[in-house]
């Protein structure tokens, strides 16, 4: 009798015990998940509000529409095979218009550049003035196969692979920036580097061929000499470039020193025509 009930006892707690064992692992498995939850969301966010916390600067935009149409080129695909026109729906929401004349493009010049169109945006824009080439300017990200999130690490490096959610994208914009080029078109180029106008630049192999004579009238490039520069305007990699040209676009090149150019930039004064 006495063991009988010693035994029932034993069973009971026995039964406790597993119960407390499952409340116990249940417990920790939901913190767990929220923890990972958390993190994993946190880092998509990081990307996604610098993305609408620079979207936002411009008034005219719904940016979570801007957001869903920039997603869906490469959110679930294999990083290495986003094609450039996964981004056909994104320029479409955000078509870029551009004021004639202003139009400034540039290759390995992008720091002379952006300083001096940050402070005379009454002269000139650059893709990264706009919307689109702000929003993204200096990020990386990629999607997965599998998943719905955008990733900031782990995605391809430039030279990877071709079309890489990043390069496709600079790709297209650059593309449908000069598209909508027209007038006085402006270009920035290095003269400290051997080749000026590179053919595997963004600038020679995606812009300047589609500049086209029925809206460009001119194409000058400003080459930005530094204290020891190697290249300047009789550079022959020039020559490639008026080649390239559009019959009917008239080139102009101007040696013009970067401290002329900072100079321009401090000085609202001076006119956006008289800067060089
Ligand atoms: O290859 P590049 O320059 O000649 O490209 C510059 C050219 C500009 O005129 C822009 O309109 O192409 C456009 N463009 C960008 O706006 C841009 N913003 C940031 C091209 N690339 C851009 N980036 C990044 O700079 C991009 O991630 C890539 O790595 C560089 C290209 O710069 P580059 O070789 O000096």
């Amino acid at each position: 009798m006495e063991h009988e009930q010693s035994r029932r006892l034993g069973k009971q707690r026995r039964k406790r015990c597993v119960i407390l064992i499952v409340i116990v692992a249940l417990i920790v498995i939901v913190i767990i998940a929220v923890v990972l939850g958390l993190t994993l969301r946190q880092k998509k966010s990081e990307f996604e509000s610098t993305f609408f916390s620079r979207c936002e600067k411009f008034n005219q935009y719904d940016c979570k529409k801007v957001w869903d149409a920039f997603e869906q080129a490469y959110v679930n695909k294999d990083p290495c095979n986003v094609p450039v026109e996964a981004y056909d729906p994104l320029i479409a929401e955000v078509p870029f218009k551009l004021d004639c004349n202003k139009t400034m493009f540039w290759s390995k010049t992008k720091d002379v550049v952006h300083g001096f169109t940050a402070k005379r945006s009454d002269c000139f824009v650059t893709l990264e003035d706009t919307l689109l080439g702000s929003v993204l300017d200096g990020l990386t990200w990629c999607g997965k196969e599998g998943s719905k999130g955008t990733f900031t690490t782990g995605c391809p490096k430039w030279s990877e692979c071709v079309n890489n959610p990043v390069r496709s994208f600079w790709n297209r914009a650059s593309a449908a920036f000069a598209d909508v080029a027209c007038g006085d078109v402006t270009a920035m180029l290095s003269g400290s580097i051997n080749t000026p106008f590179n053919p595997t630049s963004a600038f020679a192999s995606v812009e300047v061929p589609r500049f086209n004579a029925s809206r460009v009238k001119n194409l000058n490039v400003v080459m930005v000499i530094q204290k020891n520069n190697i290249s300047n305007c009789t550079d022959p990699s020039l020559k490639n470039l008026t080649q390239t040209l559009d019959t009917g676009i008239t080139f102009s090149c101007k040696d013009v020193s970067e401290s002329r150019i900072q100079e321009c930039g401090a000085k609202p004064e001076i006119a956006c025509g008289a800067c060089w």
